[in-house]
């Protein structure tokens, strides 16, 4: 997984409505709609306002990205739920944020990065929640995936959910790597998908595109109105893409958004718990 930069996300708080506005304008839905689509429940099912959120900083490995946990916290709080990120960081972060009754809790290191529901000690993670919002995104975008060729760049753990979650949308879904062994994996483990030979062609036969990959997309091989929902970090396309193509990416916004609405349909808010 490709590390944030503290670059990548200094704006990002200031940046949630723009995300909201454009998707809006690719895909019909704001992030929490995505989010809940990508969840597989209804905007009016939760009541995101009763959810407590708690995100810890960890220092382990390449340290903390300046701003990450605040950028999760604010996340959260533009979906409706209240938040706060902990004064210390790690375990002692961990006891801070459990002493305050949150129904979930972020954490990231450098490999894993999960939303834990406390109530039913279930977790979702980055990985998942960013396959599923990317793909709800691209869904509604491309007016519904069912029954066309969608093609998967990356088969990493992202591109790999995304494969997953493509084709239980009815997609006919085509993977591609530049390590052919990591898509044939993919591939193995999603019976129906084809491997890509040559990903040029494939991007050029191929007008709807989830790329999960850090690798630069050449515009050259896009062709004219592909939709490209693109998670991939970094964020790399030139001017010539976005004149063929609807790019929907953003940082850190749609797979934080999934995470959270997921993580919260794993339970009841502990506020409804507790008055009862
Ligand atoms: C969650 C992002 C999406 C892409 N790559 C993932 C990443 O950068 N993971 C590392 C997150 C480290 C956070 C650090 C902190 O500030 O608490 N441990």
């Amino acid at each position: 997984m490709t590390r944030l930069t503290e670059n990548d996300i200094k704006n990002l708080s200031e940046q949630l409505e723009d995300i909201n506005h454009m998707l809006l304008r690719c895909c019909g839905m704001n992030a929490k709609e995505v989010a809940c689509d990508a969840a597989g429940i209804s905007p009016n099912s939760i009541i995101l306002e009763d959810y407590l959120v708690g995100v810890v900083p960890v220092t382990s490995g390449m340290g903390i990205i300046t701003k990450f946990s605040e950028s999760v916290a604010d996340i959260c709080r533009s979906l409706g739920m209240e938040s706060f990120v902990t004064k210390t960081s790690d375990v002692t972060g961990l006891a801070e944020a459990v002493s305050r009754r949150p129904d979930i809790i972020f954490m990231a290191d450098d490999y894993e990065f999960i939303a834990y529901n406390t109530a039913t000690m279930k977790f979702t993670n980055n990985s998942y929640g960013t396959a599923s919002g990317y793909v709800a995104a691209l869904n509604a975008a491309a007016g519904g995936v069912k029954e066309k060729k969608v093609l998967v760049l990356g088969a990493g753990r992202v591109g790999g959910w995304s494969v997953s979650l493509l084709q239980k949308r009815g997609a006919e879904v085509t993977v591609a790597d530049i390590d052919t062994e990591k898509a044939k994996i993919v591939a193995e483990n999603n019976p129906g998908t084809m491997v890509a030979s040559d990903i040029g062609e494939s991007i050029s036969s191929h007008n709807l595109i989830l790329n999960a990959s850090p690798a630069h997309v050449d515009s050259g091989y896009i062709r004219e109105d592909t939709i490209i929902s693109s998670p991939g970090v970094p964020h790399t396309f030139d001017k010539e893409a976005f004149r063929k193509a609807t790019i929907i990416h953003d940082p850190l916004d749609i797979g934080v958004s999934a995470m959270a609405v997921r993580s919260a349909s794993f339970s009841r808010p502990y506020s409804e718990r507790k008055n009862r």
